[in-house]
């Protein structure tokens, strides 16, 4: 799928240096990083959102959540990291291709979450 940005890295379409690739996502560096760590896990498949994900998507969910946690010790942030997913307009999401912030190298706002 080649419909959004993260569709066109994948495919090689748009230049970008993943920082992580297996079978089924890659991680590159946020462009606007909001963090000292700030990168994006995303799958090779294009699910628009976290909500449009199906029964047939729970392996590569849990996929998902298994490579941020190894992304995270690649980067050495594995004790103090947070994970988002901004799901729809109203919560900020800008990229309709599901993708996971791994947020880290600074103290996370409390009371946020
Ligand atoms: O997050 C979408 C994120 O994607 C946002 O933090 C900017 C980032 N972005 C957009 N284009 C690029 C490219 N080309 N490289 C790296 N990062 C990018 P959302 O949760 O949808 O608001």
């Amino acid at each position: 799928m080649t419909d959004t940005i993260f569709g066109k890295i994948i495919a090689g379409e748009i230049p970008s240096e993943f920082i992580y690739e297996d079978d089924h996502c890659i991680a590159i560096n946020d462009i606007a990083p909001k963090a000292p760590v700030h990168v994006l896990v995303i799958p090779k498949k294009a699910i628009p959102r976290l909500v449009d994900a199906q029964a047939d998507d729970q392996a590569l969910l849990g996929h998902l959540m298994l490579a941020a946690g190894r992304i995270a010790e690649q980067l050495g942030v594995q004790d103090a990291f947070r994970l988002i997913v901004n799901n729809g307009e109203g919560a900020g999401q800008t990229v309709f291709h599901l993708h996971l912030h791994i947020l880290a190298g600074m103290a996370m706002p409390e009371g946020f979450m």
